[in-house]
């Protein structure tokens, strides 16, 4: 049974390789039975993929410019929507009956498998706007005709985003009101750091979350830990921005993902993301930020952000959504 089963994420550079294997860390750690699987871009290093072959059941190579078929012929039409078409390429892990797709900067606080009891499309409503679902963990059932309608349907139509979000929640546009059972709880099930902008509800009913979803621009990787004092940094960050699960996802990678990192690279300078050896700290990889992004923006940019359907939930546009959200759910 778990064997047609799988997690699925996805690596299109070293940066998001290591969330991916964070992540995949984390459901290994809360004993899932099923499988995991990771889809890579073709410019992912050698180093970290044979790091995600020790994590992972499959790692399967997607290079959409190479493919030669429909996916060649979307892209070409569309070829802002390159990450997308990556993303799409999920459902032809047509090995597997059932798979939960999730995004690499999300982290598992428990055993989730009981996610793969629901239905094609199940997803967790997006705290921007709760009519849609956000595309960072969803239920599908793996189908080349399905994936043929999702390539023609956003070649033809685009994406209202810019991206899968947008791409998926015009594909699978009854989720809002068509089932119930395909809303995973929002709270419980999808809690994001988002949360923390609305500290009295987090305190109520953090300790339920099941999976934390790094949302917004910067990305857990983009920090950096002090393994001896246990402290994540960033430059423009407010100390209260310093969250558990960002100090749990450090500890995750410092502990169970750098050894195996550091094993791989070998002589090899990488970018560690810790601060204790700084010969290799001040390394960077290739697609490392040369300077962290700022957390705190003008209004005017936020704006931008939102219209471009990347609002920085982190930051305060958010508090009134997540607020409503919150009184919706917890009646
Ligand atoms: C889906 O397509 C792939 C590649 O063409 C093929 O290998 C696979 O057998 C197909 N799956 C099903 C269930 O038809
Ligand atoms: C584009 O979107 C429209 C409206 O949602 C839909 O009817 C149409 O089938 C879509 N195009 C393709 C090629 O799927
Ligand atoms: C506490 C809670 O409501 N958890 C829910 C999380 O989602 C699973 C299914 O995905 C439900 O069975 C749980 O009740």
């Amino acid at each position: 049974m778990a064997a047609d089963q799988a997690f699925v994420t996805l690596a299109t550079n070293d940066r998001y390789a290591k969330g991916a294997m964070v992540l995949g860390q984390s459901l290994r750690n809360y004993k899932t039975t099923k499988r995991l699987v990771v889809l890579i871009g073709p410019h992912v290093a050698d180093q970290c993929r044979s790091v995600l072959d020790s994590i992972f059941d499959e790692v399967c190579v997607v290079d959409v410019r190479d493919s030669g078929d429909t996916a060649h012929l979307a892209l070409m039409k569309r070829p802002d929507l390159g990450v997308t078409f990556t993303k799409l390429h999920c459902w032809t892990l047509t090995q597997y009956s059932k798979c939960v797709f999730m995004d690499a900067d999300t982290l598992v606080l428990s055993n989730i498998d009981e996610l793969f009891e629901r239905e094609e499309l199940s997803a967790a409503p997006d705290p921007g706007w709760p009519d849609c679902f956000n595309s960072g963990v969803f239920v599908f059932r793996p189908s080349n005709e399905t994936y043929q309608k999702l390539l023609t349907f956003s070649s033809e139509n685009g994406s209202f985003d810019g991206g899968d979000q947008g791409v998926l929640n015009s594909f699978f546009n009854t989720w809002a009101t068509e089932d119930i059972s395909k809303h995973l709880p929002f709270i419980y099930n999808l809690s994001s750091i988002a949360i923390y902008t609305y500290l009295p509800a987090f305190k109520q009913y953090g300790h339920e979350a099941k999976v934390v979803h790094f949302l917004g621009k910067v990305k857990p990787w983009d920090y950096s830990y002090d393994p001896q004092t246990g402290e994540v940094r960033g430059h423009s960050m407010p100390p209260e921005r310093h969250s558990d699960f960002l100090v749990l996802w450090w500890k995750l990678y410092a502990t169970s993902v750098l050894p195996s990192l550091r094993l791989a690279y070998g002589e090899t300078p990488f970018h560690t993301g810790c601060t204790e050896n700084t010969a290799h700290a001040g390394m960077t990889d290739a697609s490392a930020p040369t300077t962290p992004p700022a957390l705190q923006m003008s209004s005017e940019e936020r704006k931008e952000r939102w219209e471009a359907g990347q609002a920085d939930y982190m930051g305060d546009d958010s508090f009134t959504h997540i607020e409503r959200k919150l009184d919706s759910f917890l009646k």
